[in-house]
């Protein structure tokens, strides 16, 4: 699989200190902001510093070193945010590509919670 990564993606700049955010964590390999328009009253983005598109492009392309820091901020972040499973609890979202209706061409992982967040899966 090929995937053309466009380094003008909103994302990609805010990787680069060309747009703001509102940081949360950030590691060797990632970054974590918050959601400009949250679904939840905890949003959180998690995007690794790499190039890459989507999650298969991701787990097929990345380091091991990238795919571990990743995860672990991912960890991390629900235990910061108080919200960490089986007291509270998440949802973790990761839209890629035209049917996953995929808005930023940068991979990302939405951490949804800080609500009963409904059944989305029947
Ligand atoms: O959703 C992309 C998500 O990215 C959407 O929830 C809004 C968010 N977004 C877009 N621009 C920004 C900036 N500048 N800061 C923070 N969050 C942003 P998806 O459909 O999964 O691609």
């Amino acid at each position: 699989m090929t995937y053309t990564y466009d380094p003008q993606n909103v994302f990609a700049r805010i990787l680069r200190g060309e747009i703001p955010c509102t940081k949360v964590m950030e590691t060797p390999h990632s970054l974590a902001f918050r959601d400009i328009a949250p679904q939840a009253p905890e949003h959180v983005l998690v995007i690794p510093k790499g190039a890459y598109v989507t999650f298969d492009h991701f787990a097929a392309q990345a380091s091991d070193a990238e795919i571990v820091d990743f995860n672990r901020l991912i960890a991390q972040l629900c235990g910061l945010l108080g919200v960490a499973a089986p007291d509270k609890g998440y949802r973790l979202v990761s839209n890629a590509g035209r049917d996953g209706v995929q808005d930023v061409p940068h991979l990302h992982v939405h951490i949804l919670a800080g609500k009963p967040l409904g059944r989305m899966l029947p």
